[in-house]
């Protein structure tokens, strides 16, 4: 049996992702701070949904497969880190352990401060603490389609690396996708890659960095199973996406939430498959010697004004114009390649394919632990 470390495996991603490979036969261990849920309390915006504790969690996912817990946060115990690498033994380690929120970073300057020594550091320590142990697990890191910044200045966008003609030598050339991020949150992200590249180059690292597009839905099938398995879904302005928020807002007659013209342009995934793309990731190890290998996890592109007439359409929802409250292009194209995980059999579900009404039965059943306070977000650059 082969072990996969998941940090941040309590969060939106992680918990699913954890759960998927559990029921395929890996033992894991899921390494936590708990900091989301943390975070949750101290801006008053809990889950829609009433996810268990941690304790609850586990004990009904061992049900599923081998799973386990450590209490560790990346950034900060690297003691414990390394003590857990080196007793766990990893054969891969699947890296969500970060702050993932770009309106959250963007709050003010404990926010960005956080955002970017957590993020950070957590990398670092990880591969630092792996370097000192001899260990060389494969890590499948969560970066962001946002490290491209959204457009089609280049064309199509291609999986982490842009091929040139240099003007001075007319010499062919590969070079890493230039970094355009639109948040702190998003920069660390490109900061991450940079750190990774480092490594891949220094010591021989095999990693595969997965730069995912926007996740919408909530359950798996094994979520979905038993009421302690069941998954966080985020409705309020900080931590809420813009499909799950908006379907959200549908169902509790709360007008759809466009920022600007809504032209903003960009890719989704359905949460099961993004715990089916990280398997298939860790299933296929990128190669020793090799460049950092990327691959963008996305399974559609979408734009936020069509998703809401979509919306609009099924449920008569009132849609509202408001003022953006991020800088962002106002309009954009979008074309994103995915050849990566598609090679591996990645067969994505698309938002037409019925799963909107899953999520529409979700918040019905929830909708009275609903704050309506929550919904606006608070955020401004
Ligand atoms: P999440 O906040 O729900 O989960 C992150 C988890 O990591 C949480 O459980 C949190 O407690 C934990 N964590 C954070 N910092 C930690 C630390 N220092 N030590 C230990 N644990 C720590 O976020 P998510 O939506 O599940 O996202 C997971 C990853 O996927 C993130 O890296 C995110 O950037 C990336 N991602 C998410 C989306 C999305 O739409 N949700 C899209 C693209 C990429
Ligand atoms: N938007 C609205 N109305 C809303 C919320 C958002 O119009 O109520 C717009 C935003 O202005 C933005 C777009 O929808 O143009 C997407 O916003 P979002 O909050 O859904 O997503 P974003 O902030 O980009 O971040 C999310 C995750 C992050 C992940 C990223 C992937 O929180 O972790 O990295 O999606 S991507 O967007 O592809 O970079």
């Amino acid at each position: 049996m082969k072990n996969v470390m998941i940090l941040g495996g309590d969060g939106f991603c992680g918990w699913p992702t954890s759960l998927h490979m559990a029921a395929m036969g890996w033992n894991v261990l899921i390494v936590d701070n708990l900091s989301r849920r943390s975070i949750a309390n101290r801006i008053s915006a809990a889950s829609l949904t009433p996810i268990s504790s941690i304790e609850k969690r586990i004990s009904a996912a061992q049900k599923i497969g081998n799973i386990n817990f450590v209490n560790c946060d990346i950034a900060i115990q690297d003691g414990l880190l390394k003590e857990t690498l080196a007793s766990f033994k990893p054969d891969a380690i699947v890296h969500f352990a970060e702050q993932r929120s770009a309106p959250y970073s963007m709050l003010g300057d404990i926010e960005r401060k956080y955002t970017l020594n957590n993020n950070i550091c957590g990398t670092n320590n990880l591969l630092s603490s792996l370097v000192e142990l001899n260990l060389r697990p494969h890590i499948v890191h969560l970066g962001t389609m946002g490290v491209y910044g959204y457009n089609d200045v280049y064309g199509e966008i291609p999986e982490g690396y842009l091929d040139i003609t240099i003007k001075q030598t007319n010499e062919d050339a590969t070079i890493s996708y230039p970094a355009d991020p639109g948040s702190i949150y998003h920069m660390t992200k490109c900061l991450d890659h940079t750190l990774m590249q480092f490594y891949v180059k220094n010591w021989q690292f095999q990693i595969t960095d997965l730069h995912q597009g926007i996740v919408w839905g909530t359950d798996t099938e094994i979520t979905k199973s038993d009421d302690n398995l069941i998954n966080r879904f985020d409705y309020d302005g900080e931590y809420g996406t813009v499909l799950n928020r908006m379907l959200c807002q549908a169902q509790i007659g709360h007008p759809l939430t466009i920022y600007g013209t809504g032209g903003q342009t960009r890719a989704f995934i359905h949460v099961s498959d993004t715990a089916k793309c990280i398997a298939l990731a860790c299933e296929h190890p990128a190669n020793t010697g090799e460049k950092l290998r990327v691959f963008n996890q996305v399974s559609e592109v979408r734009m936020v004004r069509d998703l809401a007439n979509t919306i609009h359409d099924q449920t008569g929802a009132e849609i509202k114009y408001q003022e953006n409250p991020r800088k962002e292009a106002a309009e954009n194209k979008l074309k994103v390649s995915n050849q990566g995980l598609r090679s591996l059999g990645f067969e994505p579900v698309l938002i037409a394919d019925g799963l909107m009404s899953e999520i529409k039965a979700t918040v019905a059943k929830y909708q009275d632990r609903i704050d309506m306070t929550t919904i606006q977000s608070k955020a401004r650059w």
